[in-house]
């Protein structure tokens, strides 16, 4: 039979960066909860992980790039919320995002999980982070957990 390579989500020992944006930090603080509630449950230690800020998405990529790039974590989470009727850039801004963290992730090898939500309102941003639709920061923050060890394994 194949042998199969998985990530499992056991989190001791593993490093962790989060990076989120300032800008809807009414959304995106609670991303950050989540993704720290998912973190602690699977056993990554508080002294194990790091958060930096950016002002808006925009800016995120750069700094899970050069966090990325430090060598010192072993996966890097980017949460954001891009919220449609807020600006006509929306589509910009959300793709610049999406680009840079896939580009700085493939750079680096390490993984950069991409925890933006993209909404078309401010309703179904908080559905995201946290009321009905889950919190994807809490997902992201799992999806972290599992590429590391997966790449860990690799
Ligand atoms: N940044 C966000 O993270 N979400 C948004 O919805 C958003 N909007 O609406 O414009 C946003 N803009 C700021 C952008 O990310 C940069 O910080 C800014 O353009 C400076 O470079």
């Amino acid at each position: 039979m194949a042998r199969e390579i998985t990530g499992n989500l056991d989190g001791k020992g593993l490093k962790i960066a989060i990076v989120l944006s300032r800008f809807n930090d009414f959304i995106t603080e609670r991303l950050l909860n989540g993704a720290m509630d998912a973190l602690k449950r699977h056993g990554v230690s508080d002294d194990d992980i790091v958060v930096s800020r950016t002002p808006g998405s925009f800016e995120i990529p750069l700094v899970a790039c050069k966090l990325a790039e430090s060598g010192n974590w072993n996966a890097v989470i980017a949460l954001s919320a891009i919220i449609r009727g807020e600006t006509p850039h929306f589509d910009f801004v959300a793709g610049e995002m999406a680009k840079g963290v896939a580009k700085a992730s493939m750079d680096t090898g390490i993984p950069i999980i991409y925890g933006a939500i993209t909404a078309d309102s401010l309703d179904q941003a908080i559905n995201r982070a946290g009321a009905k639709s889950g919190n994807k920061g809490f997902t992201a923050a799992e999806a972290a957990i599992e590429m590391a060890n997966l790449l860990k394994e690799i």
